[in-house]
Parts: C-alpha cells; sequence; structure tokens
C-alpha cells in the first residue's frame, strides 16, 4: 500500500450529551483508512486549547461547523498528499496552519478531529502496538467513576468524581469485573438508603448529599458490600474540580468558605479515614501556593493529578514539575489538540517521574482510541468513567480486547 493521504472529511456527530462534535475520515489511496470523534469537556480548564463552537441559536450555541469547515476546507488543502505515516509532519503542519499558541484559529476540535484520523490511518488496525516504540507496554489500571457531581451532575454534590480503582488484582478483566460489582453494590446501597435517583454525565449514579464525605462513606460501603477488600484490592480516587468552588480567594464547600490551607487540611482528614490513593485537582487552576503546600505534605502518601492545572501543556507541566506542584497529570488530548503534542507532554512527565493518566471527557463518543493510547503509551492508568453507557463501557471493552494480547497489567497502586 502507498502512503499518501487521497482526502480529508469532516462531519458533525452526536457526542453522549447531544451536543455535535466533530468527526473526521481520512483516506488514503481512495481508501477510507482511518476515523476518529473528538470529545468535550464540561468542566473545562481555562488554559486549555480552544474548542471552536459556532455560538448563535441553532445547537444553543454549540455547534461545530466552524471547525468542520476549517478541517473540510484549508486543513483538507494542507494534508492532502501528505505520507498518512508520518504523524509529527502531519501535526506540525496543522500547528502552523492554526499559527496561535492554544488552536484558537482552527480550533482544537477540528486539528485533533485530522490529527487522531490520521494515528488510526496508520496504524493499520493495531493502534496500541502502532505507538508502543519501545515494546514497553500493560493495560492500565482503571478509575471508575461510580458517584458524580460537581459540573456532571445536577445535584449538590461538589467534587466530581468519586471513583474506585481496582489494582489489587492480577488481571485487567478481573479488576474490571470487581469494579463493576462495586458499581452495582453503590446502586443497591443507594436504592437502599432512598438515595438513588439518575446518573450523572459519565454514567455514574448522582445522588444529592447531606455532605460531601458521605460520598467516600458510600463508596467505601459499596467496596465492602462487593466483597472486596478496601485498599488492598480496590481504592478510592477523587477528582474535585476545585476550580468550580473557588471563586480566587476561598473555596466554597459543604457550607464553608476556606482557603487552600484549610481545604488541603480537610482532604489530610478523609486521607487518614478512607483508602483514598490520589486525588484530582484538590485546588484551583491557578492556585500554585496551594498546589505546591499540599503536594509537599501529602505527595508522599498519595497521587496528586494536575487536569485543569495543566491541560496536557508542556509548558504548564513544566512549571509543575519545577515547583513540585503535583506528582502526576492528567492527558487529555483535546487540551492540546494534536496527537504528537499529546505524546511529547506523556515524556515529560515521565521522565520526571509524574504519574500519567489517560483520559477521556464528560462529552464522549464511541470512538475508544485513549485505551489504545493508554496501553501503547505504558501510561499504566486510564480514567474513562463508570462502567455503564457505551459512550464509556466502549473504552473498557476495547482493553478487555486488547487484554486477550497482552498480558502484562498495571501495577500500580
Ligand atoms: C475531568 C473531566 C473528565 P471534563 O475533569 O477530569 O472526567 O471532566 O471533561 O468535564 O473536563
Ligand atoms: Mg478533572
Amino acid at each position: 500500500m502507498g502512503g499518501a493521504i487521497s482526502d480529508i472529511f469532516a462531519r458533525a456527530i452526536l457526542d453522549s450529551r447531544g451536543n455535535p462534535t466533530v468527526e473526521v475520515d481520512c483516506f488514503v489511496d481512495g481508501v477510507l483508512t482511518g476515523r476518529a470523534a473528538v470529545p468535550s469537556g464540561a468542566s473545562t480548564g481555562t488554559h486549555e486549547a480552544v474548542e471552536l463552537r459556532d455560538g448563535g441559536k441553532e445547537w444553543m450555541g454549540k455547534g461545530v461547523q466552524a471547525a468542520v469547515n476549517n478541517v473540510n476546507g484549508p486543513i483538507r488543502d494542507r494534508i492532502v498528499g501528505m505520507d498518512h505515516r508520518n504523524q509529527s509532519k502531519i501535526d506540525n503542519a496543522l500547528i502552523e496552519l492554526d499559527g496561535s499558541p492554544n488552536k484558537e484559529r482552527l480550533g482544537a476540535n477540528s486539528t485533533l478531529g485530522v490529527s487522531l484520523a490520521c494515528l488510526r490511518a496508520a496504524s493499520g488496525g493495531k493502534l496500541w502496538k502502532h505507538l508502543s516504540t519501545d515494546g514497553e507496554i500493560s493495560i492500565p489500571v482503571p478509575m471508575m467513576n461510580i458517584l458524580n457531581g460537581g459540573a456532571h451532575a445536577d445535584t449538590n454534590v461538589d467534587v466530581q468524581e468519586f471513583m474506585v480503582i481496582p489494582h489489587g488484582f492480577k488481571s485487567f478483566p478481573v479488576a474490571l469485573r470487581a469494579g463493576v460489582e462495586t458499581y452495582h453494590s453503590l446502586k443497591k446501597l443507594l436504592q437502599d438508603e432512598k438515595l438513588l435517583g439518575g446518573v450523572g454525565d459519565e454514567g455514574g449514579f448522582a445522588p444529592s448529599l447531606p455532605r460531601n464525605e458521605e460520598g467516600l462513606r458510600l463508596v467505601l460501603e459499596a467496596i465492602k458490600h462487593a466483597g472486596y477488600s478496601p485498599g488492598e484490592q480496590i481504592s478510592i480516587a477523587l477528582d474535585v474540580a476545585a476550580q468550580e468552588f473557588f471563586d480566587g480567594e476561598k473555596y466554597h464547600l459543604d457550607g464553608m468558605a476556606m482557603s487552600g490551607s484549610e481545604l488541603g487540611r480537610l482532604y489530610s482528614t478523609w486521607i487518614d479515614s478512607y483508602p483514598i490513593v490520589s486525588i484530582e485537582d484538590p485546588f484551583g487552576e491557578d492556585d500554585w501556593d496551594s498546589w505546591i503546600e499540599f503536594n509537599s505534605r501529602e505527595g508522599k502518601r498519595i497521587q496528586i493529578v494536575g487536569d485543569d492545572l495543566y491541560v496536557t501543556n508542556p509548558e504548564r507541566l513544566m512549571r509543575g514539575i519545577n515547583q513540585a506542584a503535583s506528582n502526576a497529570i492528567l492527558i487529555k488530548l483535546n487540551q492540546i489538540g494534536t496527537v504528537s503534542e499529546t505524546l511529547e507532554v506523556i515524556k515529560i512527565a515521565r521522565k520526571a517521574g509524574f504519574g500519567t493518566i489517560i483520559s477521556h471527557r464528560s462529552g464522549e463518543t464511541s470512538d475508544d482510541a485513549i485505551s489504545d493510547i493508554a496501553v501503547g503509551t505504558n501510561a499504566k492508568q486510564i480514567k474513562t468513567g463508570a462502567p455503564a453507557r457505551s459512550d464509556r463501557t466502549s473504552k473498557y471493552n476495547q482493553l478487555i480486547r486488547i487484554s486477550e494480547l497482552v498480558e502484562e497489567f498495571s501495577d500500580l497502586f
């Protein structure tokens, strides 16, 4: 087979929240060879690359026609004829064509769609294998968001994600089953306590609770009721997404207005009382001092993850490494806008000894590329929601398929 991209075509499809998003087809020598769909966040960081939305009345302002037109116009003109296997050349062309520091001209939703579709085209059907340059691969341990709050649910719970990490198992399928059983046991518990309502954007249950700490109690109970040993087999992770309740000075949680130090001390009491192994975005996206203070106290005890803080951006990550603001980074491709830039950020993180978590967005499609990316980059962790709803299970199901071929399972936690 030759290698020239003969056409690129974008369309708007629907994401899991019922909003339009960009899907791109990559044709090589006249044959549809790669297809990719772009996810979309709700609790987005201010410093993320720009997601182009049309505004106006149609689609409640969330149309992506401009991004689609950018692919079918200027990007197509630039990319057609290039070798689909030369990812860095393709991505550099996209970066150059955009010409802005944050993809505001073309939109990261258009650049990522093209970048990922070309990656798919080049992968020859085994994306995880294609990405593994040094042969180091493993199935990531899943972070499963079973109780949703914050911007992903219409409840009074401020903490955005209460996750379980089934780490004490020999293989991915067994770990996944343990996480799924915990999910169902949480449902039963919520039913018994008359707290069961709907689910949030990522498929986790979304009860209103008297206090945020109740979420920890319920998840801990669910682990026990499912018959697993908390801390030994299944631990808890939080994504606080604290920017959402930070007014620039105080954090407003459970009717309290706390400084960063006070909030950090509250987390420490939670870590003392519950089997918490990871906290993401414990503070606001520019509240570096609170991050540094908390990481110096708790960074040996737990994983502290920057998402809104770093937005998969190499400069922000470098600052976090130099100032010891955290010890891990959440990786989201659409925060930066191309595959090559994402891989570069993973490399920087790894070199600094930072943990790496490949992550979905709250608005997703059935595209399961992040599963392959987590395996192929040996990231060791993936965050992809509850084990429910096809937009989330598509990722877990792809990991089941890969685990038939790859035995190594993340040894973290
Ligand atoms: C997060 C993500 C994914 P969103 O904060 O980590 O769980 O949410 O996509 O809404 O930013
Ligand atoms: Mg987050």
